[in-house]
């Protein structure tokens, strides 16, 4: 499916919302450039209903985009030589990227923070693509000067991918300048090229945050699949026969710092369950070479634990094809992987060492740490194998029954059958990215325990974690109970002088919305 284009006319449907927004951003970019766009690039930010820390592991995930998202006008000024950056948020100052004229590429340094490095990432992924499509024009010709006015609403840091909006609401925008108003890009490849957009900035993520900003749909909830290949399938909510369905997100305001905390958190783990994949696999004498990457990132593709699972299927139980994602199957398979890290990893609790990893998988130290520590560097004290190994298979494993609810046929036989099975998932979840995987936090966990106590039926971190948003299942009627109860208990409590504006921003109730498109003026 390609990504929408669409009018700027109440004539063509669109919301008066979005026409508003449309304008409104319209007239900004005229205050800082003197100008009209030429168009609008849109992409939003989303939440995950459950299965975190997996998407890396190619296992499916449930997100849903939601209704803040970040906005890029664009003008094309054809020989300019440079981007210009304006932002509506005054702590991000306006920026000029040269364009190399020689078409190589524009260098981005992780080491400098700055709002621009994201835009760069976009561009990045974006001009590659395009010396792929059109080599004869982008190979050696530089790309199209732009002038550009970013606004969003998506919080920085909250886990609710304000990075994978801004980057894919980015890329689209440079792609549709250079290749001109009638090009149509598919979902399907805005999603992989900006999948691997933050590696550049050192964050060795999976691509969950990017389907579900292209991909979303309104209304909609999304099944993301990254093998055989990357699909995002849309599903209603079940309805209910009194009950509407609804999530909670809130924010901690813990800003969860990715980059800078990526060594002893997001990249250690994506480390971690990388080796006890590959420990698996030499425990069992089977191979996880040519594993399928969406990224094409072969250089850091190692096999992972779904490979593991496949490949120990096929040798022990003569499993002629891989897992093709059917629920019964992968709940049979990923139970048998449980048991399994029980009885391979389940006696090292305390973790291994350089030595003990590498000798468990018959290399060196140095070998070891030229293969699985430097690509994106970690610090630890010992690798939590058996931990995380757990829960990426039982998270996996809550993802196809949080799907068995969401798609049933079957009727429950009362609402609270589905809320309560639902809700136990999303706190089974909690738990195990609490205790088995380490990236809650104190205020996640408070702010769960307030929900659960004032009628939610789950409530679990979402995204990343460290910091970063919370959501939870609650009935339609108790959404006001639920927030009022984080705000007199939580919000007040931990930061006494918040003001109702940092209130509005920090609990968000959306519902499922559309994802990436451009607007045309
Ligand atoms: P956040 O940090 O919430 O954007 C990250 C990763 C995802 C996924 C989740 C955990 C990026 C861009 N995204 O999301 O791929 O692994 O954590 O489920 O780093
Ligand atoms: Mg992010």
């Amino acid at each position: 499916m390609s990504v929408p284009v669409l009018k700027v006319s109440s004539s063509s449907g669109l919301s008066q919302a979005s026409i508003d927004k449309c304008l409104s951003i319209e007239s900004k970019f005229a205050k800082a450039f003197g100008a009209k766009p030429d168009f609008i690039s849109r992409s939003p930010g989303r939440v995950n209903l459950i299965g975190e820390h997996i998407d890396y592991c190619d296992f499916s995930v449930l997100p849903m985009a939601i209704d803040v998202d970040m906005l890029c006008a664009v003008k094309v000024v054809k020989s300019s030589g440079k981007i210009s950056l304006s932002n509506d948020d005054s702590r991000f100052g306006n920026r000029d990227i040269e364009l190399p004229k020689d078409g190589s590429f524009v260098a981005i340094d992780p080491s400098v923070s700055d709002w621009s490095n994201y835009f760069k990432c976009g561009l990045h992924v974006a001009h590659s693509y395009l010396k792929q499509v059109a080599p004869d024009r982008f190979e050696k010709a530089p790309l199209t000067g732009l002038e550009v006015f970013c606004q969003g609403n998506v919080p920085t840091g909250g886990g609710l991918s304000s990075s994978a909006a801004f980057i894919c609401a980015t890329a689209l925008a440079v792609v549709r300048a250079n290749m001109g108003a009638g090009y149509s890009m598919s979902q399907q490849d805005l999603t992989k090229i900006t999948v691997v957009a933050e590696h550049y900035l050192g964050v060795n993520n999976g691509g969950m945050d990017q389907a579900a900003s292209v991909c979303g749909k309104d209304d909609h909830a999304l099944y993301v699949e990254f093998k055989p290949e990357l699909k995002a399938t849309a599903f209603k909510f079940p309805k209910l026969k009194s009950h509407e369905i609804k999530f909670v997100i809130a924010n901690t305001l813990v800003v969860a710092n990715k980059y800078e905390t990526a060594p002893t958190n997001y990249n250690l783990r994506v480390v971690e369950v990388t080796i006890a994949a590959n420990v698996l696999a030499a425990k069992y004498g089977v191979s996880l070479k040519n594993p399928h990457k969406i990224s094409g990132d072969e250089d850091t593709a190692k096999g992972n634990l779904r490979d593991f699972m496949n490949a120990y299927f096929a040798k022990y139980q003569n499993a002629t094809a891989p897992w093709d994602g059917g629920i019964d199957t992968g709940i049979e398979y990923l139970t048998a992987m449980l048991k399994l890290v029980e009885e391979t990893l389940g006696s090292k609790p305390e973790g291994f060492t350089v030595h003990e990893a590498a000798t468990a998988l018959n290399i060196s130290d140095e070998e070891f740490a030229r293969e699985y520590l430097s690509i994106f560097p970690v610090r630890f004290d010992t690798l939590k194998l058996y931990q995380r190994a757990k829960h990426v298979y039982s998270e996996a494993l809550r993802v196809l029954r949080a799907l068995r609810l969401m798609t049933s046929s079957t009727q429950f036989s009362s609402d609270d059958e589905f809320f309560e099975q639902f809700g136990a998932l999303m706190n089974e979840s909690q738990e195990s990215c609490d205790k088995l995987y380490n990236c809650s936090c104190p205020e996640t966990d408070q702010i769960c325990t307030i929900a659960l106590a004032n009628g939610a039926f789950g409530s679990r971190l979402t995204g990343a974690g460290f910091g970063g948003s919370t959501v939870s299942l609650v009935h339609g009627s108790d959404v006001e109970k639920v927030k009022k109860a984080l705000i007199d208990k939580f919000y007040k409590v931990k930061y006494p002088n918040i003001t109702k504006e940092q209130l509005d921003e920090a609990i968000i109730v959306s519902k499922p919305t559309a994802g990436s498109c451009l607007y045309e003026l």
